[in-house]
């Protein structure tokens, strides 16, 4: 954060807000022993993080089920493509309020189109017939062939859950951000790997992080294997100049603490995971720091 904010490439982004940006830059992290990327410069809500991954495995693409858990970080997206397009001026709580309480006005309005829970756990593929025609064949479970792959074919090369699919891009509301997870199994230990495109450092990370971590210690699990290292990768990461106040604070603090994630019981599934299957320990961060997100 440090080195973006006084090094960074400033720039104006898609959302008219500008940014420092670095090209290129990797973190890495042990997760030996419940160790998490959970940052403690301010407070991270790390269980709406938690529901945002278990709702990524579910499949599911609307933000309802989000709304309903009280998870806010996916609607402004929904609410901005509904004043675009039907020139309402409905407020954003207005909005969420209406996504909760009906359930055709969701259906219409709440999806995000084919992001990351389509890609991960139903990516599409097509039949084709001789003359040319196609239909749509079944979809692709990436994420149970990833553990079956990890159970069964260790040393693969091929351990990738990837969200980019180039042909639906222009249907998701955002391409994905945290677009390729590859994992490498060593000494019986779990590797992991996050590639991420576009990395919004003060909002973003802190939960891209744990998501990522946390997703490598639930395939460990299912596949028998002990957490390893988790490396981050970001390709445009950066800092949007309106969240000056949250950058001048943070770095002014200092790091207390060493949070531990244990995870309750051993679902039969990698499907099957609750929220109330994890608990952290010796979590005392710095009080959390509001900022807008750029849309
Ligand atoms: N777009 C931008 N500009 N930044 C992002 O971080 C981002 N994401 C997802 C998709 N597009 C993005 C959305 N994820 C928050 C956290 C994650 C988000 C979006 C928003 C956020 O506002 N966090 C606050 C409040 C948390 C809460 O409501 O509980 C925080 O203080 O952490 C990154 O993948």
């Amino acid at each position: 954060m440090r080195r973006i904010w006084a090094e960074g490439n400033e720039r104006v982004d898609r959302t008219g807000i500008g940014t420092r940006s670095v090209f290129g830059a990797t973190l890495r992290f042990d997760l030996a022993d419940g160790a998490m990327p959970l940052i403690t410069t301010k407070r991270v809500y790390w269980k709406t993080a938690t529901r945002e991954l278990l709702w990524f495995l579910t499949g599911e693409t609307n933000i309802r089920p989000l709304v309903l858990q009280g998870v806010k970080i996916w609607n402004e997206w929904p609410h901005a493509r509904y004043v675009r397009e039907t020139g309402e001026d409905l407020s954003l709580d207005a909005f969420v309020e209406r996504i909760a309480e009906d359930e055709v006005f969701a259906q219409n309005w709440g999806d995000l189109g084919p992001v990351y829970g389509k890609q991960w756990v139903d990516w599409p593929t097509y039949l084709y017939r001789k003359d040319g025609t196609y239909e749509q064949g079944p979809g692709i479970n990436q994420v149970a062939d990833l553990v079956e792959s990890l159970r069964t074919n260790p040393g693969s090369r091929r351990h990738i859950l990837e969200g980019w699919n180039v042909a639906e891009l222009d249907r998701m509301a955002l391409p994905p951000c945290h677009k390729t997870y590859q994992f490498h199994v060593a000494d019986g230990k779990l590797n992991g790997l996050l590639y991420q495109r576009s990395c919004d450092v003060a909002l973003g990370l802190p939960f891209n992080l744990w998501s990522a971590a946390l997703l490598q210690r639930m395939l460990a699990q299912q596949a028998d294997l002990e957490p390893g290292e988790f490396v981050w990768m970001g390709g445009d990461t950066h800092l949007y100049l309106n969240h000056a106040h949250l950058i001048e604070e943070q770095l002014a603090r200092e790091p207390q603490g060493h949070p531990r994630l244990e995870i309750m019981r051993r679902p039969a599934t990698i499907f099957d995971y609750r929220i109330e299957d994890f608990e952290v320990r010796n979590y005392t961060p710095h009080g959390a720091i509001k900022a807008p997100v750029a849309v």
